[in-house]
């Protein structure tokens, strides 16, 4: 069922499904409370009595509320399981995060501080932090991942639309964490061909690998990626 389903699809089904039950829960518990309230009023019920136990009752509430955090917990599953595992033929770019902007870097070496990619193709993703703790989050995509120095995560997504979408940090790394924003680029397949084929011979022309990163961050990129 989740072959014909996007990956932002999903999760927003996953939202849906989850706030749908407690919704029913929330409401549900609060007509049960105003009936009781109601209907076990000291008016009408002059004398305390002991209710005996309802086990029928206690199985259902017990049993019940298992099977739907189970199910609550399947959607999670299937979608994190679906965004960790890149399908084989995805291009791969490498993220570098870093107190306080991201850098992305290409198969052949060019390094750019904003992501392009072309429509409905699988990108996968190699993040890795240069320092501390952050988190690349794209709130277009539904897509969120966690960027550790000690641990490279990795990760996939497939822009179905053309346009500039922001990326930002969800993980608090200091300062200027909040300013800590980028952009995705999703062009077409020939107009991403192009640019892509333009920045390489800018990149060869040049003695610098990066062309919009400056010779300082350049620097950090390379001392972090190093330390493998
Ligand atoms: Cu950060």
């Amino acid at each position: 069922m989740f072959e014909e389903m996007t990956y932002p699809e999903s999760v927003n089904n996953a939202f849906l499904f989850i706030a749908s039950i407690a919704a029913v829960i929330i409401v549900g518990v609060t007509a049960v409370m105003i009936y009781f309230v109601v209907k076990y009023h000291r008016s009408r019920n002059k004398k305390a009595v002991n209710i005996p136990k309802h086990y029928g009752l206690e199985i259902f509430w017990t049993v019940a509320p298992v099977f739907l955090a189970a199910a609550m917990f399947w959607y999670g599953y299937v979608g994190y399981a679906d965004i960790t595992d890149p399908p084989d033929d995805a291009m791969r770019v490498t993220v570098y995060g870093q107190m306080w902007k991201w850098t992305f870097e290409y198969e052949n070496g060019l390094r750019k501080d904003t992501l392009y990619v072309p429509l409905n193709r699988a990108v996968a993703l190699d993040l890795k932090s240069l320092d501390v703790n952050h988190s690349f989050y794209i709130p277009t995509f539904r897509f969120k991942m966690d960027v550790l120095p000690n641990k490279d995560n990795e990760t996939w997504f497939k822009a179905e639309d053309v346009g500039e979408f922001d990326i930002a940090c969800a993980e608090y790394c200091g300062l200027e964490h909040s300013y800590m924003y980028s952009k995705v680029v999703v062009m077409p397949e020939a107009a991403y061909k192009a640019w892509f084929e333009e920045e390489t011979a800018k990149m060869n022309a040049s003695d610098t690998t990066a062309s919009d990163t400056t010779a300082s961050d350049t620097t950090a990129v390379e001392k972090g990626a190093s330390v493998e």
